[in-house]
């Protein structure tokens, strides 16, 4: 029997306290199910002390992404208000374990969504849009992780970021994407590596984490997933990450 309870007390305490822990996988067999689990629980545990759900976010819905982390299936993860910083703010280099960076695109939702929805009933749902990013940081040590270890550890999630909110009649299809790291462009790419539109994300989410979180709610905010490999943070840099037709979003890393 797996004690899903403990494993979700290890991870959320790894993510509360930023020290790094093996890898479930090494000692135990995990289920996908059992994976997504100990997520729950563990944001359940966060939800006790005080945040607050705020949308979903995918992962490995790039093949960019696939390729950095070697884990080839598209994944999710929940958000919460104390995860989101101020855009052109600072994150604390201190609260996480080896945090690195990734542009992304949020989408502000103004209706429920849930189970197999269109491409066009997604977009229905859709408020607004805009650049964002996410700070990921594996629990695990080394920043390696099989599947069902990832899925448990909130699929990397720790912080993120959002710009400025565009009307979702902007066409996100195909999209430039250039994050850079101290006026440099260190990743470059398009909207369209995202699942081939950035859209079929959310169709996903509405799928996937639709059903057991009750349906993805109004008001929440959904992150398709990284477009480009994730880069690497260190204290006192400053990224920024430019959308073609959204805008830009930057945030400054603090110790
Ligand atoms: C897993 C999280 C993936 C994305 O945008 O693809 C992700 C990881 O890279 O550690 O957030
Ligand atoms: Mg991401």
């Amino acid at each position: 029997m797996i004690d899903i309870a403990k494993f979700a007390e290890v991870v959320d305490e790894a993510a509360r306290t930023a020290r790094a822990i093996p890898q479930f996988t090494e000692t135990a067999t995990l289920s996908i199910a059992e994976a997504y689990e100990i997520q729950a629980r563990s944001i359940d545990r966060r939800i006790k002390r005080g945040e607050r759900l705020v949308g979903v976010k995918m992962g490995l819905t790039s093949r960019a992404k696939m390729a950095q982390v070697n884990v080839h299936e598209v994944i999710w993860g929940r958000l919460t208000d104390a995860m989101r910083c101020e855009e052109g703010g600072a994150v604390s280099r201190a609260r996480y374990v080896h945090p690195r960076i990734e542009p992304e695109i949020a989408y502000l939702l103004k209706a429920p969504l849930s189970g197999d929805v269109s491409p066009a009933e997604a977009l229905r749902a859709v408020e607004a849009v805009a650049p964002a990013m996410e700070v990921i940081d594996s629990r695990y040590r080394d920043f390696k992780f099989a599947l069902p270890d990832v899925v448990a550890d909130n699929s990397s999630s720790s912080g993120f970021v959002v710009g400025p909110w565009s009307r979702p009649d902007v066409d996100c299809s195909n999209l430039g994407i250039v994050m850079e790291i101290d006026g440099r462009a260190v990743e470059i790419g398009s909207s369209a590596a995202i699942l081939g539109n950035p859209i079929r994300s959310l169709v996903a989410a509405a799928r996937l984490a639709g059903p057991p979180l009750g349906g993805l709610q109004p008001g929440w905010i959904v992150l398709a997933g990284g477009a480009t490999a994730a880069r690497p943070l260190a204290v006192g840099q400053h990224v920024r990450t430019t959308i073609q037709d959204i805008g830009s979003v930057s945030i400054r890393v603090g110790e």
